[in-house]
Protein backbone atom coordinates (compact mmCIF):
# COMPACT_ATOMS: atom_id res chain seq x y z
CA UNK A 1 0.00 0.00 0.00
CA UNK A 2 1.33 3.47 -0.76
CA UNK A 3 0.66 6.37 0.97
CA UNK A 4 1.37 9.46 -0.52
CA UNK A 5 2.58 12.33 2.10
CA UNK A 6 2.00 16.06 1.12
CA UNK A 7 2.26 19.20 3.40
CA UNK A 8 4.30 22.61 2.31
CA UNK A 9 4.80 22.91 6.20
CA UNK A 10 5.73 19.34 7.96
CA UNK A 11 8.86 17.76 7.40
CA UNK A 12 8.26 15.19 5.26
CA UNK A 13 11.34 12.64 5.87
CA UNK A 14 10.69 12.42 9.42
CA UNK A 15 7.34 11.53 9.17
CA UNK A 16 8.02 8.91 6.44
CA UNK A 17 10.85 7.62 8.83
CA UNK A 18 8.40 7.56 12.06
CA UNK A 19 5.67 5.81 10.10
CA UNK A 20 7.94 3.45 8.43
CA UNK A 21 9.15 2.47 11.57
CA UNK A 22 6.05 1.89 12.85
CA UNK A 23 4.95 -0.05 9.47
CA UNK A 24 7.55 -1.45 7.48
CA UNK A 25 5.79 -2.71 4.99
CA UNK A 26 4.37 1.02 4.16
CA UNK A 27 5.70 2.58 0.82
CA UNK A 28 6.04 6.33 1.73
CA UNK A 29 5.88 8.80 -1.22
CA UNK A 30 6.65 12.74 -0.85
CA UNK A 31 4.86 14.67 -3.11
CA UNK A 32 5.53 15.88 -6.13
CA UNK A 33 7.42 12.50 -6.26
CA UNK A 34 4.37 10.12 -6.05
CA UNK A 35 5.13 7.84 -9.40
CA UNK A 36 1.86 5.90 -10.69
CA UNK A 37 -1.16 7.97 -9.15
CA UNK A 38 -3.19 4.54 -9.50
CA UNK A 39 -0.76 3.11 -6.74
CA UNK A 40 -1.65 5.19 -3.98
CA UNK A 41 -4.07 4.59 -1.52
CA UNK A 42 -3.93 6.92 0.99
CA UNK A 43 -2.43 10.84 1.39
CA UNK A 44 -1.39 12.38 4.63
CA UNK A 45 -2.11 15.99 3.76
CA UNK A 46 -1.75 19.02 5.04
CA UNK A 47 -3.54 22.21 2.55
CA UNK A 48 -3.11 20.08 -1.01
CA UNK A 49 -3.73 22.28 -3.77
CA UNK A 50 -7.08 22.55 -4.92
CA UNK A 51 -7.76 19.38 -7.35
CA UNK A 52 -4.90 17.35 -6.32
CA UNK A 53 -6.67 14.44 -4.56
CA UNK A 54 -8.97 13.73 -7.58
CA UNK A 55 -5.83 12.63 -9.59
CA UNK A 56 -5.61 9.20 -7.16
CA UNK A 57 -8.17 7.24 -8.74
CA UNK A 58 -7.76 4.30 -6.24
CA UNK A 59 -7.52 6.59 -3.22
CA UNK A 60 -9.15 4.63 0.24
CA UNK A 61 -8.64 7.42 2.30
CA UNK A 62 -7.58 11.04 2.93
CA UNK A 63 -5.68 11.86 6.60
CA UNK A 64 -5.15 15.28 7.67
CA UNK A 65 -2.04 16.29 8.90
CA UNK A 66 -3.99 19.27 10.53
CA UNK A 67 -7.18 19.01 13.04
CA UNK A 68 -9.10 21.76 10.86
CA UNK A 69 -10.19 19.98 7.63
CA UNK A 70 -12.75 23.21 6.50
CA UNK A 71 -9.97 23.92 3.60
CA UNK A 72 -10.08 20.03 2.52
CA UNK A 73 -13.46 19.72 2.45
CA UNK A 74 -14.15 22.75 0.52
CA UNK A 75 -12.57 21.43 -2.61
CA UNK A 76 -15.82 20.27 -4.64
CA UNK A 77 -13.14 17.96 -6.36
CA UNK A 78 -12.19 15.79 -3.23
CA UNK A 79 -13.53 12.31 -3.63
CA UNK A 80 -15.95 10.86 -2.19
CA UNK A 81 -13.40 8.09 0.58
CA UNK A 82 -13.48 8.72 4.59
CA UNK A 83 -11.69 11.71 5.91
CA UNK A 84 -10.06 12.19 9.59
CA UNK A 85 -8.44 14.83 10.95
CA UNK A 86 -5.83 15.20 12.99
CA UNK A 87 -5.72 13.93 17.29
CA UNK A 88 -2.91 13.41 18.62
CA UNK A 89 -1.34 13.99 21.89
CA UNK A 90 1.00 16.44 21.14
CA UNK A 91 -1.33 18.63 19.15
CA UNK A 92 -3.64 18.70 22.00
CA UNK A 93 -0.92 19.44 24.56
CA UNK A 94 1.06 22.03 22.63
CA UNK A 95 -2.53 24.03 21.92
CA UNK A 96 -3.30 23.70 25.95
CA UNK A 97 -0.05 25.24 26.62
CA UNK A 98 -0.53 28.10 24.35
CA UNK A 99 -3.79 28.61 25.55
CA UNK A 100 -2.65 28.50 28.62
CA UNK A 101 0.51 31.45 27.97
CA UNK A 102 -1.76 34.00 26.23
CA UNK A 103 -4.39 33.73 29.26
CA UNK A 104 -1.55 34.38 31.58
CA UNK A 105 -0.15 37.20 29.56
CA UNK A 106 -3.06 39.14 29.67
CA UNK A 107 -4.28 38.21 33.16
CA UNK A 108 -1.12 39.39 34.86
CA UNK A 109 -1.21 42.35 32.44
CA UNK A 110 2.41 41.49 30.45
CA UNK A 111 0.42 42.98 27.81
CA UNK A 112 0.48 46.16 29.57
CA UNK A 113 3.78 46.18 30.68
CA UNK A 114 5.19 45.54 27.28
CA UNK A 115 3.39 48.88 26.10
CA UNK A 116 4.55 50.72 29.10
CA UNK A 117 7.67 49.51 28.59
CA UNK A 118 7.95 50.64 25.13
CA UNK A 119 6.78 54.59 26.60
CA UNK A 120 8.91 53.80 29.69
CA UNK A 121 6.80 53.95 31.96
CA UNK A 122 6.31 52.35 35.39
CA UNK A 123 2.70 51.04 34.97
CA UNK A 124 2.32 49.18 38.77
CA UNK A 125 -0.40 47.58 38.92
CA UNK A 126 -1.34 43.94 40.42
CA UNK A 127 -4.15 41.61 38.64
CA UNK A 128 -6.96 39.81 40.46
CA UNK A 129 -5.71 36.16 41.74
CA UNK A 130 -6.92 33.58 39.12
CA UNK A 131 -10.20 32.51 41.09
CA UNK A 132 -11.33 35.65 40.20
CA UNK A 133 -11.16 36.00 36.19
CA UNK A 134 -13.30 34.31 34.06
CA UNK A 135 -12.34 32.25 31.29
CA UNK A 136 -14.54 30.77 28.29
CA UNK A 137 -13.82 28.63 25.78
CA UNK A 138 -16.01 28.31 22.80
CA UNK A 139 -15.29 24.88 21.18
CA UNK A 140 -15.13 21.91 24.29
CA UNK A 141 -13.78 19.28 21.26
CA UNK A 142 -10.25 17.76 21.71
CA UNK A 143 -8.64 21.03 22.07
CA UNK A 144 -10.72 23.56 23.62
CA UNK A 145 -11.13 20.20 26.21
CA UNK A 146 -7.46 20.09 27.38
CA UNK A 147 -7.44 23.73 27.00
CA UNK A 148 -10.28 23.57 29.76
CA UNK A 149 -8.35 21.48 31.87
CA UNK A 150 -4.87 22.85 32.03
CA UNK A 151 -6.46 26.46 32.60
CA UNK A 152 -8.92 24.71 35.55
CA UNK A 153 -5.69 23.42 37.16
CA UNK A 154 -4.23 26.70 36.87
CA UNK A 155 -7.32 27.87 39.31
CA UNK A 156 -9.36 29.94 36.31
CA UNK A 157 -13.03 29.25 36.63
CA UNK A 158 -13.72 28.23 33.32
CA UNK A 159 -16.97 28.07 30.97
CA UNK A 160 -17.43 26.00 27.67
CA UNK A 161 -19.85 26.51 24.88
CA UNK A 162 -20.66 23.84 22.54
CA UNK A 163 -22.84 22.53 19.84
CA UNK A 164 -24.35 20.31 22.70
CA UNK A 165 -23.68 20.36 26.12
CA UNK A 166 -20.56 18.63 27.85
CA UNK A 167 -20.29 17.20 31.04
CA UNK A 168 -16.13 18.15 31.93
CA UNK A 169 -15.18 18.02 35.98
CA UNK A 170 -15.37 21.76 36.97
CA UNK A 171 -16.38 23.44 33.58
CA UNK A 172 -19.74 25.35 33.56
CA UNK A 173 -21.48 24.07 30.02
CA UNK A 174 -23.39 26.31 27.50
CA UNK A 175 -24.18 24.75 24.29
CA UNK A 176 -26.59 25.96 21.34
CA UNK A 177 -27.31 29.59 20.26
CA UNK A 178 -29.68 30.28 23.01
CA UNK A 179 -27.10 29.74 25.66
CA UNK A 180 -24.25 31.84 23.66
CA UNK A 181 -25.18 35.24 25.42
CA UNK A 182 -24.66 33.93 29.02
CA UNK A 183 -22.04 32.37 28.52
CA UNK A 184 -20.49 35.19 26.83
CA UNK A 185 -21.57 37.63 29.67
CA UNK A 186 -19.23 36.08 32.16
CA UNK A 187 -16.17 35.59 29.62
CA UNK A 188 -13.53 37.86 31.05
CA UNK A 189 -10.98 35.86 28.57
CA UNK A 190 -12.72 34.52 25.59
CA UNK A 191 -10.64 31.40 23.75
CA UNK A 192 -12.11 30.55 20.19
CA UNK A 193 -11.51 26.83 19.09
CA UNK A 194 -14.37 26.52 17.18
CA UNK A 195 -13.88 24.03 13.81
CA UNK A 196 -14.93 26.79 10.84
CA UNK A 197 -18.15 25.58 9.49
CA UNK A 198 -20.93 27.76 7.72
CA UNK A 199 -22.31 28.08 11.27
CA UNK A 200 -19.53 29.21 13.00
CA UNK A 201 -17.48 31.88 10.30
CA UNK A 202 -17.39 35.50 11.18
CA UNK A 203 -18.57 34.26 14.91
CA UNK A 204 -16.47 36.87 16.64
CA UNK A 205 -18.50 39.54 15.39
CA UNK A 206 -19.37 42.88 16.92
CA UNK A 207 -22.17 41.51 18.55
CA UNK A 208 -20.16 38.79 19.95
CA UNK A 209 -17.52 40.90 21.28
CA UNK A 210 -19.97 43.66 22.46
CA UNK A 211 -21.83 40.44 24.64
CA UNK A 212 -18.26 40.17 26.27
CA UNK A 213 -17.77 42.09 29.58
CA UNK A 214 -16.34 45.59 29.29
CA UNK A 215 -12.07 45.08 29.55
CA UNK A 216 -12.14 41.62 28.17
CA UNK A 217 -9.92 40.02 25.91
CA UNK A 218 -9.86 37.66 22.84
CA UNK A 219 -7.47 34.53 22.26
CA UNK A 220 -8.65 33.24 18.12
CA UNK A 221 -6.38 30.02 17.84
CA UNK A 222 -9.40 28.17 15.73
CA UNK A 223 -9.72 30.07 12.37
CA UNK A 224 -8.84 33.89 10.93
CA UNK A 225 -12.43 33.70 9.45
CA UNK A 226 -14.14 33.16 12.90
CA UNK A 227 -13.29 36.83 12.88
CA UNK A 228 -14.60 39.95 11.57
CA UNK A 229 -11.63 42.16 12.19
CA UNK A 230 -12.48 45.37 11.64
CA UNK A 231 -15.27 44.36 14.91
CA UNK A 232 -12.29 43.24 16.26
CA UNK A 233 -10.67 46.77 15.75
CA UNK A 234 -13.23 48.58 16.76
CA UNK A 235 -13.86 46.76 20.04
CA UNK A 236 -10.20 47.91 20.93
CA UNK A 237 -10.49 50.88 19.86
CA UNK A 238 -13.40 52.02 22.05
CA UNK A 239 -11.53 50.51 24.92
CA UNK A 240 -14.51 47.54 25.30
CA UNK A 241 -11.73 45.27 24.68
CA UNK A 242 -8.48 45.66 26.33
CA UNK A 243 -6.60 43.10 24.51
CA UNK A 244 -5.93 40.42 21.95
CA UNK A 245 -3.91 37.44 21.07
CA UNK A 246 -4.74 36.05 17.25
CA UNK A 247 -2.81 32.73 16.25
CA UNK A 248 -4.91 32.79 12.78
CA UNK A 249 -5.81 35.03 10.06
CA UNK A 250 -8.13 35.21 6.95
CA UNK A 251 -5.18 35.63 5.21
CA UNK A 252 -2.14 33.94 5.77
CA UNK A 253 0.70 34.94 5.98
CA UNK A 254 -0.77 38.16 7.28
CA UNK A 255 -0.37 40.42 4.41
CA UNK A 256 1.93 43.32 5.75
CA UNK A 257 -0.48 46.66 5.41
CA UNK A 258 -3.27 44.90 7.63
CA UNK A 259 -3.67 47.19 10.69
CA UNK A 260 -3.48 44.35 13.26
CA UNK A 261 0.18 44.42 12.77
CA UNK A 262 0.84 47.85 14.56
CA UNK A 263 -2.15 47.56 16.93
CA UNK A 264 -0.65 48.00 20.11
CA UNK A 265 -3.21 45.99 22.10
CA UNK A 266 -2.79 43.13 19.59
CA UNK A 267 -0.21 40.51 19.81
CA UNK A 268 0.26 38.59 16.26
CA UNK A 269 1.97 35.00 15.89
CA UNK A 270 2.56 32.72 12.70
CA UNK A 271 -0.19 30.08 13.25
CA UNK A 272 1.63 28.32 15.68
CA UNK A 273 -0.56 28.21 18.17
CA UNK A 274 -0.24 24.17 18.18
CA UNK A 275 1.89 21.53 16.47
CA UNK A 276 2.27 17.66 15.91
CA UNK A 277 5.28 15.90 16.90
CA UNK A 278 5.87 13.21 14.54
CA UNK A 279 7.63 11.27 16.58
CA UNK A 280 4.28 11.44 18.80
CA UNK A 281 1.32 11.30 16.30
CA UNK A 282 2.62 8.99 13.96
CA UNK A 283 1.54 5.74 16.00
CA UNK A 284 -2.31 7.67 15.83
CA UNK A 285 -1.80 7.65 12.07
CA UNK A 286 -0.72 4.00 11.57
CA UNK A 287 -3.68 2.79 13.35
CA UNK A 288 -5.60 4.70 10.86
CA UNK A 289 -3.91 3.20 8.29
CA UNK A 290 -4.49 0.02 9.21
CA UNK A 291 -8.12 0.62 10.07
CA UNK A 292 -8.21 2.10 6.41
CA UNK A 293 -6.79 -1.19 5.28
CA UNK A 294 -9.37 -3.21 7.01
CA UNK A 295 -11.96 -1.61 5.51
CA UNK A 296 -12.92 -0.26 8.96
CA UNK A 297 -14.04 3.22 10.33
CA UNK A 298 -11.28 5.62 10.67
CA UNK A 299 -10.90 7.16 14.50
CA UNK A 300 -11.53 10.96 14.32
CA UNK A 301 -13.43 10.62 10.28
CA UNK A 302 -14.90 13.88 9.52
CA UNK A 303 -18.36 14.36 9.35
CA UNK A 304 -18.47 16.57 6.07
CA UNK A 305 -22.26 17.23 6.12
CA UNK A 306 -21.61 18.46 9.48
CA UNK A 307 -18.58 20.59 8.26
CA UNK A 308 -16.00 18.51 11.22
P1 LIG B 1 -13.28 19.21 17.73
O1 LIG B 1 -14.04 18.78 16.54
O2 LIG B 1 -12.75 18.16 18.65
O3 LIG B 1 -14.16 20.19 18.63
C1 LIG B 1 -14.98 21.17 18.06
C2 LIG B 1 -15.84 21.77 19.16
O4 LIG B 1 -16.55 22.88 18.60
C3 LIG B 1 -16.88 20.80 19.72
O5 LIG B 1 -17.03 21.01 21.10
C4 LIG B 1 -18.16 21.22 18.98
O6 LIG B 1 -19.35 20.96 19.71
C5 LIG B 1 -17.94 22.73 18.88
N1 LIG B 1 -18.76 23.30 17.82
C6 LIG B 1 -18.77 22.99 16.50
N2 LIG B 1 -19.69 23.71 15.85
C7 LIG B 1 -20.31 24.48 16.78
C8 LIG B 1 -21.36 25.42 16.73
N3 LIG B 1 -21.99 25.72 15.60
N4 LIG B 1 -21.73 26.02 17.88
C9 LIG B 1 -21.12 25.71 19.06
N5 LIG B 1 -20.11 24.82 19.16
C10 LIG B 1 -19.72 24.21 18.04
O7 LIG B 1 -12.10 20.14 17.19
P2 LIG B 1 -10.64 20.37 17.83
O8 LIG B 1 -10.81 20.75 19.25
O9 LIG B 1 -9.76 19.22 17.50
O10 LIG B 1 -10.13 21.61 16.95
C11 LIG B 1 -10.82 22.84 16.93
C12 LIG B 1 -10.23 23.76 15.89
O11 LIG B 1 -8.98 24.29 16.31
C13 LIG B 1 -9.88 23.14 14.53
O12 LIG B 1 -11.03 22.95 13.75
C14 LIG B 1 -8.92 24.15 13.94
O13 LIG B 1 -9.64 25.12 13.21
C15 LIG B 1 -8.30 24.80 15.16
N6 LIG B 1 -6.87 24.48 15.26
C16 LIG B 1 -5.95 25.48 15.25
C17 LIG B 1 -4.60 25.21 15.37
C18 LIG B 1 -3.58 26.29 15.44
O14 LIG B 1 -2.39 25.99 15.44
N7 LIG B 1 -3.96 27.54 15.53
C19 LIG B 1 -4.13 23.83 15.50
C20 LIG B 1 -5.17 22.85 15.55
C21 LIG B 1 -6.49 23.17 15.43
P3 LIG B 1 -19.99 19.47 19.77
O15 LIG B 1 -18.94 18.60 20.41
O16 LIG B 1 -21.16 19.63 20.65
O17 LIG B 1 -20.28 19.05 18.39
C1 LIG C 1 -4.68 22.47 12.45
C2 LIG C 1 -3.88 23.66 12.35
O1 LIG C 1 -5.84 22.51 12.11
O2 LIG C 1 -2.67 23.59 12.43
O3 LIG C 1 -4.13 21.43 12.89
O4 LIG C 1 -4.42 24.74 12.26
Amino acid sequence: MALMFLSPDDPAELWRDELRARMPELEVRIWPEVGDPAEIELALVWRPPPGELARYPNLKAILSLGAGIEGLIADPTLPEVPVARMVDPSLTSTMAEYVLLAVLRHHRGFDRFERAQRERRWEFSLPPQPGDRQVGIMGLGELGAAAARLLLAHRFPVAGWSRTPKAIDGVTSYAGHSELHAFLHRAEILVCLLPLTAETRSILDAETLNGLPHGAMLINVARGAHLVEDDLLAALDSGHLAGATLDVFKDEPLPPDNPLWQHPKVLITPHVASYSVPAIAAAGVVDNIRRAQAGQPLNHQVDRQRGY
